[in-house]
């Protein structure tokens, strides 16, 4: 042990290696309060070449690590379930210039998205992928979880834009794939390999990613439905009528109204309806009129109301871009995050609550997502002592519809005992195989993706 802290203090100097409990906490509990673990201790090395003494230390003791990002992950998979080493990438911080000629950007581990959002805009280019935990995400860790958000539907999840990697296996070997090149058919795509890996196979230092037109121009409409089936028919449209659509959410009337009531918001409309839609087109010059003959042309639409300034737009992204926020502050939920194929959306909403009340009948059901990929966040609030019946009954329902058990979040420690409804036997061998290969002593996230072998 002592051994261990005076190598890692050598690393990356004593001031960056935290024993103090208070220190160590704000690493040591989730975003979402559901998962905690007392780490060995906390360690915060600077560049590459100190992650790999870290890791080359830990080896030696065989000591397991636990990497972390931004700490915002949804699944627990960056907290230590108890005894780990935390590796924290937070002063991973390089950030490159822009190379406008490849539209890429090469940025350190530690680098927050809104801050890589500022560096891309700033050379007239943008980021493809956007989130509301923008402020504290960290591109490892989105790389390593393959984060998506609410551009999925135009550009892809963060594995889409990643163009190379840094990484440092558990032995401290670097690979270095950072060159960005376009074309490069030399092999096993490892840098592909490592996004949404969970940390399991490596630990991601650098990245480079693909960088899309800056569009200055955005419309969004928040549009109410009847129902799934109407927020559908809205998806329908949008896709075959707006060459800019850049976002399609899904709400229900119950997330609404949270989400008003924790953030004083008005009232979109002047009723209430069961379902809601926000449509986004971006372009360079204005979307506001394609965006109104779309909604006219589509007879699920009920009522909409369209912003094109910059508030505007704010005010109607802040009815689903608060919906995680509210429901935290409501309690702590139970936290699905399931994808299904999107014309199975209407079945699975209508089944959410029996299954649930079955499973926990004094629990509020909270369901929102990213209608254009089929992705519901299925949030289950005061499900007493009930978190692994309901967690069991809302992922059989996704899995008998051909879903997965993890659309965007990851499988972390929350999900683990559920990946075989997703993957099968054969699948679930291979990963173990790739990861046995990459990481023997399976030094890297244990208890992270798979469950730990007796
Ligand atoms: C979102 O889409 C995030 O806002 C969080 O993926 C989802 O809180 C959730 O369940
Ligand atoms: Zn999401």
């Amino acid at each position: 042990m002592t051994d261990l802290l005076g190598r890692l203090a050598a690393a990356v100097g004593p001031a960056h290696v935290l024993v103090d409990p208070d220190l160590r906490a704000p690493y040591e509990t989730d975003w979402t309060r559901r998962f905690t673990g007392a780490a060995r201790c906390v360690v915060r090395p600077a560049d590459t070449a100190q992650v790999a003494a870290v890791l080359r230390a830990c080896a030696a003791a065989g000591a397991p690590v636990t990497v972390q990002g931004g700490n915002t992950g949804l699944v627990g998979g960056g907290v230590p379930a108890g005894g780990e080493v935390l590796l924290s990438l937070g002063r991973l911080t390089e950030l490159e210039p822009v190379d406008r000629l490849a539209a890429q950007v090469t940025a350190g581990a530690g680098v927050t998205l809104e801050r890589l959002q500022r560096h891309a805009r700033a050379a007239g280019l943008d980021v493809g992928v956007d989130l509301a935990a923008r402020s504290a995400a960290t591109v490892g860790g989105l790389v390593a979880t393959n984060a998506g958000g609410v551009r999925v539907v135009r550009y892809g999840s963060m594995r889409e834009q990643l163009t190379g990697v840094e990484a440092v296996l558990s032995d401290g070997t670097v690979l270095r794939r950072l060159a960005g090149l376009a074309k490069d058919n030399t092999g096993y795509d490892l840098t592909q390999l490592l996004a949404g890996s969970e940390g399991t196979l490596a630990v991601i230092t650098r990245v480079r990613l693909r960088l899309v037109p800056l569009l200055p121009a955005r419309a969004v409409a928040l549009v109410a439905v009847d129902g799934v089936a109407g927020a559908l028919d809205v998806l329908a449209a949008a896709r075959s009528g707006l060459p800019g659509l850049s976002a399609a959410e899904l709400m229900l009337a119950d997330g609404l109204e949270l989400v008003r009531a924790h953030g004083r918001l008005p009232a979109p409309f002047g009723a209430a309806h069961p379902a809601y839609v926000l449509v986004e087109s971006a372009g360079r010059t204005d979307q506001t009129d394609v965006l109104l003959e779309v909604l006219a042309g589509c007879p699920a639409v009920r009522d909409a109301t369209v912003a094109a300034d910059a508030t505007g737009v704010a005010r109607l992204w802040a009815y689903r871009e608060t919906h995680t926020e509210a429901i935290s502050a409501a309690g702590v939920p139970v936290k699905l995050d399931v994808s299904v194929p999107v014309r199975a959306l209407p079945g699975l909403v209508a089944a959410l609550p029996p299954a649930v009340a079955a499973a926990a009948p004094a629990a509020r059901l909270v369901v929102f997502g990213h209608l254009g990929e089929g992705n519901l966040h299925v949030n289950v609030l005061d499900a007493r002592g009930a978190a692994d019946a309901v967690t069991d009954a809302v992922l059989r329902l996704v899995a008998d519809r051909d879903g997965s058990i993890s659309s965007e979040h990851g499988v972390g420690r929350a999900k683990t005992a559920w990946l075989g409804l997703s993957r099968d036997a054969a699948q679930v061998a291979l990963m173990r195989r790739i990861r046995a290969a990459v990481d023997p002593a399976g030094l890297l996230n244990p208890g992270v993706l798979f469950e730990e072998k007796d």
